[in-house]
């Protein structure tokens, strides 16, 4: 995919991670990789997006101390404040209301068909208006900085989707003013399944004690969670013929050492899964190690975190606040006369 844009300028990401549960490598794998390898070639925005968090409720003490815990990881996988941007959600105002303007264009039956809303209003006794509205302050987030390029994982697709339709939406009633977004997923890793079930995928909103390896799990944990992981009751890795499970766990190595597919043929045809699943293990352990490691010398440096949200922030509020300009301009609504 290629953007033309003026004057050398970068094109824009913009991409979040709600604050709730522990990251998991599944998060990792499906997006923040790929948010480290983009930030030297655009301009990039990586959000917590704390305000998705609360359509389901959250403990404030808790949801408190996870948005630092994730701005840690953002910065403990490498994402570099001086080259991207990292800032809160409900720092910026502006993402909830440009989120009000964006519901008053969307038809509620679009928001109904939502696969993911469907499964979540499921596992709820009363189901939230934020839970239907959540796509709409996805769109919003993504619009207010007239992104053009989303990096998320496979589960996200649908969100996009609705998310240039409500663009497109706002622009013919209005006339143009949000640029469209492109998906864009990684081709190793964009939908790493659960280990203990292997048909849904690894998601942070599971309690299920061996669902997922989390970014800060030690390698004990890690070693037992992928040796239980769900496989079948062939004999040996078939590359023709992969159960689940099995291809699961080499999608996750694969994605974590960056070979090719005839690397992954050459070392794992005809393994057994328990030294598989050994294999798998150790290249998790070993990746995770460094990060680990960044997490903890950037949670020991006093103030470190708030600074970056701070001022992640004061260099997204310019943009944010011209874009409500423009679309209260486009809508009618009330400015201050200059
Ligand atoms: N299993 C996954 N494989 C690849 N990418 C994934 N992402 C999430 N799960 C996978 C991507 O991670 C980014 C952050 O998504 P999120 O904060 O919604 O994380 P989650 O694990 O999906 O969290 P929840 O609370 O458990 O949400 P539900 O239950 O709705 O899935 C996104 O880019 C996402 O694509």
């Amino acid at each position: 995919m290629v953007f033309c844009l003026p004057n050398g300028m970068k094109p824009r990401v913009f991409s979040g991670v709600q604050p709730s549960g522990d990251l998991h490598i599944g998060n990792y794998l499906g997006a923040l990789k790929n948010w480290v390898k983009m930030q030297a070639d655009y301009e990039c925005i990586y959000c917590i997006v704390d305000l998705h968090a609360v359509t389901i409720y959250q403990i404030p003490s808790e949801l408190r101390a996870k948005i630092r815990e994730l701005a840690g990881l953002f910065l403990a996988v490498g994402i570099d404040p001086k080259q991207a941007t990292v800032m809160v959600q409900s720092s910026v105002p502006a993402h909830a209301e440009l989120a009000w303007m964006l519901t008053c264009v969307t038809p509620v039956g679009w928001l109904q068909r939502m696969t993911q809303y469907k499964a979540k209003a499921a596992t709820q006794e009363t189901v939230g208006d934020g839970l239907l509205q959540y796509p709409v302050l996805m769109a919003a987030d993504i619009l207010l900085y007239q992104a053009q390029i989303v990096p998320v994982g496979d589960d996200q697709t649908q969100h996009l989707e609705l998310t240039r339709d409500i663009a497109q939406r706002f622009n013919s009633l209005y006339g143009e003013t949000f640029v469209m977004p492109q998906t864009h997923l990684p081709l190793v890793g964009a939908r790493i399944m659960g280990l203990d079930d292997p048909e849904s995928k690894m998601s942070k909103s599971s309690s299920a004690p061996g669902h997922a390896v989390a970014l800060l799990d030690p390698p004990d944990v890690i070693r037992k969670k992928i040796m239980r992981a769900t496989t079948d009751s062939r004999p040996a890795v078939n590359f023709d013929d992969l159960g689940p499970g099995v291809r699961n766990l080499l999608n996750i190595f694969q994605a974590f050492s960056d070979w090719s597919d005839a690397e992954m043929r050459a070392h794992f045809e005809g393994l057994g899964y328990g030294e598989t699943k050994k294999r798998v293990a150790e290249m998790v352990i070993a990746s995770l190690e460094p990060i680990q490691r960044r997490y903890r010398e950037v949670c020991a440096e006093p103030g470190y975190i708030d600074r970056v949200l701070r001022e992640g922030a004061e260099r997204v509020l310019p943009i944010a606040n011209s874009t409500i300009e423009l679309v209260k301009e486009r809508m009618g609504l009330y400015t201050f006369a200059s």
